[in-house]
């Protein structure tokens, strides 16, 4: 028997650290999460404790398979692992000879956020000369968007929300998505008084059991914050010092705020003049108050616009002043200070790569016949683009290409997979050395591997290893090991990561990053160009959009969503999966088997439709049929629909993402798949 430590790998704010306990036979036997770690304290959420029954599955993908029958009839044979790489890399040459090394795109993801796993190709196929992916379907747009009013940095730690009195959970389903920091600081907080407010379009769990909801339409949240800021500067609600001193631009946004009474905000947001101000005035006087945000307000045309105003309330309530208060987002930079990313990243030579597509235009890439030139090769690791990415059908259109050659790195045969030509066996998180940062707390774990790889399978490490031999790429940076990236990547000297070595961390299995008393902004020192808080942000005059908050509406017709559709449909994230892993392990009695979409009384009543009815969704993107819930979860006009599920789960065999749009933020960075416009009728 051995006890193993490690950490949850996906792409979750938690970053839960485990034990794994081994028997005798290399068996992992028992399973649970660290007691002594702060965060997790001995408590993994309920999705991770199959984790197991996922490494353990009858349906893990152990070796390396080729497609026998048509693209997406799931008919594969086994090869070796010898004739996969051989088959692969002399595509890749091949297809490099004759159409240059553009004609390859990667295509990477969340699977996991472990350093190695998740930027194990990047050096390769920079060396290869392929056609990088740029932009992101999660955070980018947000994580810009803040960072254009408080720089790229974190301004408070989110443990230290338990000493706010008033926290808004803003585009965020804490109880849903990040679960310990729900049960953890912020139910420490509400034991000590703390006001708990929710802005969201959805009656989520987490606003249910808030203690104030305000349920703003989709897409208007800058509307709501401009409002917001309107009220406190016209009742001399802000933080006057703090603002002389610390922030760009006020006169301007004094101006800009003018044009967003109440009064207009309502007609807006849909929340009423007497909320809006009732809002702003219970924020800008209860202090220490804080903002949390994560990812729920960017994936819109007009995405950053809301973050960026949101992101400018406490600057200009001197938030920042007070333990507790302030603004809780991604805790990115403190790794990225504390960790060389050079070790997994292509070196300055390889830079920049001369094409680039959009993550969010996957269906596009493969699709488009002006793409010159066209996309020959796709290589798919951490990543299941068929539910996660926008626009569903032309996803699969491209992958279904009988002159596409796509590879799939995986553990599973997602929706993905079943259109590769090649699918090669990937280890989970028991059966690998990794090494995780967080987005969401700061501490760093190493996952020491708890059992042997099963089968074939092999970290994304060792495949890039395997791919570079083939490939004859000689370059030593590509042929180091595991533990001597993580060494090299440990080796910073930094002070966050100062006394924490190799050694501690295989020990304990996760470290405190030394933050000390973290609360960088107190007195100012912004990290913007100016170091101040940046009302006005030149970067965004600079690059053609309107440098002072504002609301933009959104433009859902410009790609394609007609009139004929007037609903508006969010579709998030479901308690019972990590985006699009788990689906596929659903338990009888815990987890529903199929999607509902969650509908209006008015909506539904207007069309016809009961509770429980089989109904379509549609637009001009595609169609999903499920059972209708008729619930007051959503205000009329707004529909609900979980974005993790397979397309198998529902009726006619499309999801969520069938149903969005395939274009990006106007800032260019993030998708607008939450632009979505669709129509529901009963299913005949
Ligand atoms: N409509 C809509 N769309 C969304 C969202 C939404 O809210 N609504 N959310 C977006 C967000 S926030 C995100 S992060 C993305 C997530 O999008 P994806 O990155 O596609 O996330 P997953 O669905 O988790 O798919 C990850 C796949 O990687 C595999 N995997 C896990 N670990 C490894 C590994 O070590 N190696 C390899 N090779 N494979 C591995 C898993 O088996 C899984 O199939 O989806 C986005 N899409
Ligand atoms: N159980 C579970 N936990 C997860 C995940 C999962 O799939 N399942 N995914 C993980 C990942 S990859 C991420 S990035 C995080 C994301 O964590 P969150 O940001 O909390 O998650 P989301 O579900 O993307 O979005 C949060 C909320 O934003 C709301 N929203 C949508 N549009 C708007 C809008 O216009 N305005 C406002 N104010 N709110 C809006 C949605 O209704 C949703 O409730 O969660 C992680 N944790
Ligand atoms: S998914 Fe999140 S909450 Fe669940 S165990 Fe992993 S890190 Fe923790
Ligand atoms: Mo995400």
């Amino acid at each position: 028997m051995k006890k193993v430590h490690g950490a949850c790998p996906h792409d979750c704010p938690d970053t839960c650290a485990w034990v794994v306990t081994v028997n005798d036979e290399g068996e992992a036997i028992e399973f649970h999460g660290d007691p002594d770690h702060p965060f997790t304290k001995g408590a993994l959420c309920s999705k991770l404790k199959r984790y197991p029954q996922r490494v353990y599955s009858q349906e893990r993908v152990l070796y390396p398979l080729k497609r026998s029958g048509p693209k997406g009839s799931g008919e594969f044979v086994r090869i070796s692992w010898d004739q996969a790489i051989e088959e692969v890399s002399s595509k890749f040459k091949e297809t490099i000879e004759k159409s240059g090394p553009l004609a390859v795109l990667p295509y990477n993801f969340a699977g996991t956020i472990g350093m190695l796993q998740r930027y194990a190709g990047e050096q390769f196929f920079s060396r290869l000369g392929a056609t990088e992916i740029l932009g992101d379907i999660c955070g980018a747009t947000a994580y810009d968007a803040i960072s254009s009013v408080i720089g790229p940095m974190d301004s408070m730690q989110v443990e230290d929300l338990q000493y706010s009195k008033f926290i808004i959970l803003w585009g965020t389903n804490t109880a849903t998505t990040n679960v310990h920091l729900w049960g953890g600081a912020i139910a420490t907080a509400r034991r000590s008084g703390a006001t708990i407010v929710v802005v969201d379009p959805i009656k989520t769990n987490t606003a249910a059991h808030a203690d104030w909801h305000i349920q703003v339409k989709p897409g208007t949240d800058a509307a709501l914050a401009l409002a917001m800021m309107h009220v406190i500067i016209r009742d001399g609600l802000y933080d006057k010092e703090f603002v002389d001193m610390h922030c760009l631009g006020f006169n301007g946004l004094s101006e800009r705020v003018k044009e967003y009474p109440p009064e207009k905000a309502e007609e807006i947001t849909g929340i009423s003049a007497t909320e809006i101000e009732k809002f702003a005035i219970a924020y800008a006087t209860t202090s220490p108050s804080a903002i949390r945000t994560v990812v729920g307000m960017e994936r819109y045309s007009n995405g950053h616009t809301a973050v960026r105003a949101v992101a400018c309330l406490p600057g200009l309530v001197g938030a920042y002043r007070e333990k507790g208060g302030g603004l809780s987002s991604f805790m990115l930079s403190m790794f990225f200070e504390a960790l060389d990313y050079s070790v997994m990243l292509p070196p300055e030579e390889h830079l920049p790569r001369s094409r680039s597509l959009h993550l969010a235009e996957l269906g596009r890439a493969l699709t488009d016949p002006d793409m010159d030139p066209p996309v020959e090769c796709l290589m798919v690791y951490n990543s299941n683009p068929v539910v996660t990415a926008p626009n569903q059908n032309l996803v699969i259109e491209g992958l279904k290409r009988d002159d596409l050659f796509a590879v799939v790195h995986e553990q599973f045969i997602t929706d993905t997979a079943l259109y590769a030509d090649i699918v090669l066996p990937a280890t989970t998180q028991f059966e690998h050395l990794e090494l995780m940062p967080s987005w969401g707390t700061g501490y760093l774990a190493l996952n020491k591997p708890a059992i042997e790889p099963l089968g074939e399978a092999v970290p994304n490490t060792e495949l890039f290893r395997r791919l570079s031999r083939a490939m004859g790429f000689t370059e030593t940076y590509l042929h180091l090991s595991d533990e001597e990236r993580i060494r090299l990547m440990m080796a910073t000297g930094h002070k966050y990561i100062c006394g924490i070595t190799y050694e501690t961390l295989a020990e304990n299995g996760w470290a405190s990053l030394n933050l000390g008393d973290f609360q960088p902004l107190a007195n100012g020192q912004f990290t913007t160009p100016s170091g101040k808080c940046e009302f006005y942000s030149q970067d965004y005059a600079d690059a053609g959009q309107d440098p002072l908050p504002i609301y933009e509406p959104l433009d859902p017709f410009e790609y394609g969503v007609d009139y004929e559709t007037p609903l508006h449909l969010v579709s998030a994230k479901n308690a019972h999966f990590l985006n699009s892993e788990y689906v596929n392990l659903r338990h009888r009695g815990t987890v529903k088997h199929q999607p509902e979409v969650e509908m209006n009384p008015q909506d539904a009543a207007s069309r016809d439709i009961v509770d429980g009815d089989m109904v379509r969704l549609y637009n001009r993107f595609g169609e999903v049929r499920v059972r209708v819930h008729v619930s007051n979860m959503t205000k009329e006009g707004v529909v609900y629909l979980p974005f993790n599920w397979w397309p198998e789960t529902t009726a006619n065999g499309q999801s969520a993402n069938a149903l969005t749009p395939d274009g990006v933020s106007r800032r260019d960075i993030g998708s607008n798949a939450f632009d979505a416009h669709i129509q529901i009728r009963k299913a005949g």
